[in-house]
């Protein structure tokens, strides 16, 4: 049959902070996958560990000795049994013994191979014909907390969400825009602005957290009057990466505040309603599920989104739904290492009303998976950046998607705004 392995080859290459990372080659009888994995800067503490003592060069021994000899003879079809197998070869919760970056890679990698064996995209082989459904990206403009250094916001990602769009292309255009347009206004702002960007291609400026709101919102509406539709705006506040278990309060260095989980809740639905925020990601520590809930019940036409919080893991976002902790999640295929356990999680979600977000790393390649998951596994927004090699090879894939689809081609639907 041509669906079935013939080898593995794993390889050291590069990401786009020029860390190592690891690469796989899934080869069956008649075609190959390929697919490498990104890395978290903020990374939740409950994630799966990315590689195996050693690191990368561990990983590819992995592959070699005891990973490849079990999965070649089994078929790219059986996508669960792939990942069941990984599963069992690391034989703990966390894919220590294995890496989940490099389950991840083979996990990735298998599936491209199947929809290749059968001449398909990646997003049709998964998602079969009846897909049609192209994601709003959600990019990057601002860079702050551990996505930069120096005299930087406190809250991590400013966030922009055009969702008034047509079409994944005026999408793109139009977050393009409004970063760009920041670019001029930070300029205009700070005669000493260097024009630097973070790792997502985010300006990274010496303004406070306001501010960023501030410029934010008013490029959003320029450019959302230039080209008539709605930009909504979002952060990632990261807010892990704040917290201070021994005070109990999030620390804002560059505000020279702190703020108890009581300060936290009242001062994001402040943002939300001051600025119209429609996206606020981790506005708490990854543990507080309880503040997560009491915000999320606060604010409207606003999601509250778990990235740390979740870790795409299923068990967590199970807690998370009976407490009703937020109405999105962050979807990273490597926190959990598979492609079938991000699945799970993502029908899970959904099932209880919770929209899923397909989600880049801060440190990534040119891989552009997940610009097919997105549209397969039905996610309504793809947080993905706007500028930058890494986040450009996955907009242009949807943009490619968009046109492969025709007429058939439609924005996802949100019941929220
Ligand atoms: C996040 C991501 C992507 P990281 O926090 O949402 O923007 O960053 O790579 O730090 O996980
Ligand atoms: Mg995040």
């Amino acid at each position: 049959m041509s669906t079935v392995i013939e080898d593995i080859i794993a390889r050291k290459v590069f990401n786009s902070r020029g860390e190592e990372t690891i690469e796989v080659d899934v080869v069956t009888t008649s075609s190959f996958g390929r697919a490498s994995a990104p890395a978290g800067k903020s990374r939740g503490k409950a994630e799966v560990v990315s590689y195996p003592q050693g690191g990368v060069d561990q990983a590819i021994k992995k592959v070699e000795e005891v990973i490849a000899p079990e999965l070649i003879g089994l078929n790219v079809d059986f996508q669960e049994e792939i990942d069941k197998t990984l599963h069992e070869i690391d034989g703990t919760r966390d894919f220590r013994i294995l890496g989940g970056n490099t389950a991840f890679s083979i996990s990735l990698a298998s599936v491209e191979a199947a929809a290749n064996s059968y001449g398909l995209l990646l997003f049709h082989y998964l998602g079969g014909y009846i897909v049609h459904e192209l994601p709003y990206p959600l990019g990057n403009v601002i860079s702050g907390g551990k996505h930069g250094k120096g005299k930087i916001p406190d809250i991590q990602e400013f966030l922009v969400l055009p969702y008034g769009a047509e079409s994944f292309l005026e999408a793109a255009d139009a977050n393009t825009k409004i970063h760009r347009r920041i670019g001029d206004i930070l300029k205009k702002k700070d005669r000493l602005f260097g024009g630097g960007r973070s790792d997502e291609g985010a300006w990274i400026a010496n303004i406070g957290n306001l501010d960023a709101l501030e410029v934010l919102a008013e490029a959003c509406e320029e450019v959302g009057n230039e080209l008539g539709f709605e930009c909504g705006l979002g952060v990632d506040v990261a807010a892990s990466s704040m917290w201070n278990a021994r005070k109990k309060s999030y620390v804002y260095p560059r505000e020279g505040k702190k703020r108890d989980s009581g300060e936290q809740i009242e001062f994001i639905r402040k943002l939300v309603k001051k600025y119209h925020l429609v996206y606020v990601e981790d506005p708490f520590h990854e543990e507080d599920y309880r503040s997560s809930a009491e915000l999320t019940k606060k604010v409207k036409n606003c999601l509250v989104c778990g990235d740390d919080l979740f870790v795409t893991n299923a068990e967590r976002l199970s807690r998370g739904i009976k407490l009703h902790a937020a109405n999105s999640i962050i979807i990273k295929v490597n926190q959990v290492g598979t492609l079938t356990d991000a699945w799970e999680t993502i029908e899970m979600a959904k099932g209880a009303g919770c929209v899923p977000v397909m989600s880049h790393r801060s440190g990534s390649t040119c891989d552009w998976h997940i610009a097919h998951l997105a549209v397969a596994f039905r996610c309504p927004i793809i947080k993905t950046g706007v500028v930058e090699g890494a986040r450009i090879a996955k907009l242009n894939e949807l943009i490619r998607i968009e046109e492969f689809l025709g007429d058939r081609a439609k924005m996802a639907e949100f019941q929220m705004f």
